[in-house]
């Protein structure tokens, strides 16, 4: 049996540049990538997207400012558990981002996003995501550096 796990994943965007975070610890240790994590029992997933934005990088979003742009749903060679990862983008929010215990955020031009030291997945629903295009992918890893199949898709409403 297949373990559902839901988890947010929000990037902030201005018309030059996209707020990624350098993940400090844990899971995605030493990679880029938008800010977000589990959705808590009863927690609603927009709740949960505003809470992990604001606890990782101190930014604050309205709810009704998150778009939900993308589904991604990721599957590890040999583990039970489905992370549903849903994405959100964001161009109205407040605050200056600041630097937390799990992740480091950095400004990035739209031609200098650092795909090298991102998850692999990254680079193939990036192009969605900055043309503001919904997106659906579905990716089986077999540990963390490959990618053993995937499909990607765009979708006309979530
Ligand atoms: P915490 O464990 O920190 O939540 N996430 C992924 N993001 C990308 N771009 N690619 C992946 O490929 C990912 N797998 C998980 C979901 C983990 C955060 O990392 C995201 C969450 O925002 C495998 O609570």
């Amino acid at each position: 049996m297949i373990l559902n796990k839901v988890y947010t994943l929000v990037f902030l965007r201005n018309e030059q540049q996209i707020l990624l975070g350098l993940k400090k610890r844990g899971f995605g240790v030493n990679k880029w990538n938008g800010f977000g994590g589990k959705v808590e029992p009863k927690e609603e997933i927009l709740d949960a997207a505003v809470r992990e934005l604001k606890e990782e990088c101190c930014m604050s979003v309205r709810k009704h400012n998150l778009k939900n742009i993308g589904n991604l749903q990721f599957t590890f060679e040999g583990e039970a558990l489905m992370m549903d990862v849903r994405v959100f983008s964001a161009t109205s929010f407040v605050g200056d981002p600041e630097e937390t215990e799990e992740m480091l955020p950095k400004w990035f031009d739209y031609d200098k996003i650092p795909f090298e030291d991102m998850w692999l997945d990254d680079k193939l629903w990036f192009p969605y995501l900055l043309k503001d295009k919904l997106f659906y992918g579905r990716f089986h890893y077999q540990g963390y550096d490959k990618i053993l199949n995937y499909t990607i898709q765009e979708l006309n409403s979530m």
